[in-house]
């Protein structure tokens, strides 16, 4: 299998998270796109639900354990359509700057349990690689097992495909440098981490808040907690700032940014 490079594009880069109805941040798209356009490995890249997917989950209710499974199905045709829309929109945009790809969504193979994937087909998504396509992927809303439907987050998705294809590098864009010692909104003596493992990463887990906009996921508490617990040990992650121009490239180029490296247990 050709080794793959995964990158999460976080739902805040790409949306605009506050507005509602949803909006694509085309700006940031496109400048993501050129960004990549010299990238020779194959790359898997995961959306985040951002203001399509988030905003809709929690009209349904998701995120609050007592709502019932019918209210959680019948949210199923929203979030769908509008996670179609993101993700063909950003598909376009890639074409546009002459990256082929093609949208896998998870909901078509993904069965949840409890919110814990029990399956999830690989077979696809690795013969699109081995075509030489690039396969965009994203959070999802999911057929659960116990509880009807529930939303599998974008980074369940990093961390599987992590855990399952042994990628070469594993990008996670979000709207800040990193994970932060304190909170940099409040505290302006806050600083970047710039490695989380088992020597700190209790300290660290204790500090992380959850996002502030609408997030059914958990937000960047979660986040770290899904890559600390890639299997397979010392699997490296690398937060960044993906709003900031020139970083995912240097990135891609191997070259150094300003990050937080997670090192799985
Ligand atoms: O933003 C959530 O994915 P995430 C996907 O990566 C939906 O947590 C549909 C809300």
């Amino acid at each position: 299998m050709t080794e793959v490079i995964l990158l999460k594009l976080g739902g805040s880069v790409i949306t605009h998270k506050h507005d509602s109805p949803p909006r694509l941040a085309i700006n940031n798209v496109r400048r993501i796109a050129k960004e990549l356009q010299g990238v020779s490995s194959p790359m898997i890249v995961v959306l985040g639900g951002g203001a399509h997917g988030h905003q809709a989950a929690h009209s349904f209710g998701y995120g609050n354990p007592t709502t019932p499974s019918t209210k959680l199905i019948a949210g199923i045709p929203q979030i769908r359509r509008n996670m179609t829309e993101l993700s063909s929109s950003i598909e376009h945009i890639f074409s546009q700057n002459g990256i082929n790809s093609v949208v896998i969504p998870p909901f078509a193979s993904t069965f949840l349990n409890d919110g814990e994937i029990i399956s999830f087909s690989l077979s696809i998504m690795e013969r699109t690689i081995e075509s030489g396509i690039n396969v965009i992927t994203h959070g999802d809303v999911c057929y659960d097992l116990q509880r009807g439907a529930a939303i599998l987050s974008g980074d369940t998705v990093i961390t599987y495909l992590a855990h399952s294809m042994h990628p070469k590098r594993i990008l996670i864009g979000t709207d800040v440098d990193g994970i932060f010692d304190g909170n940099p909104r409040n505290n302006p003596h806050a600083k970047v981490v710039p490695r989380i493992d088992s020597s700190n990463r209790e300290q660290i887990l204790s500090q992380v808040e959850s996002s502030s906009a609408i997030d059914v996921t958990g937000g960047m508490l979660k986040k770290v907690q899904e890559l600390l617990s890639i299997q397979g040990g010392n699997i490296e992650s690398i937060i960044f700032n993906l709003t900031v121009p020139g970083r995912l490239e240097r990135l891609i180029n191997g070259k150094s940014v300003i990050c937080t490296k997670v090192l799985s247990r």
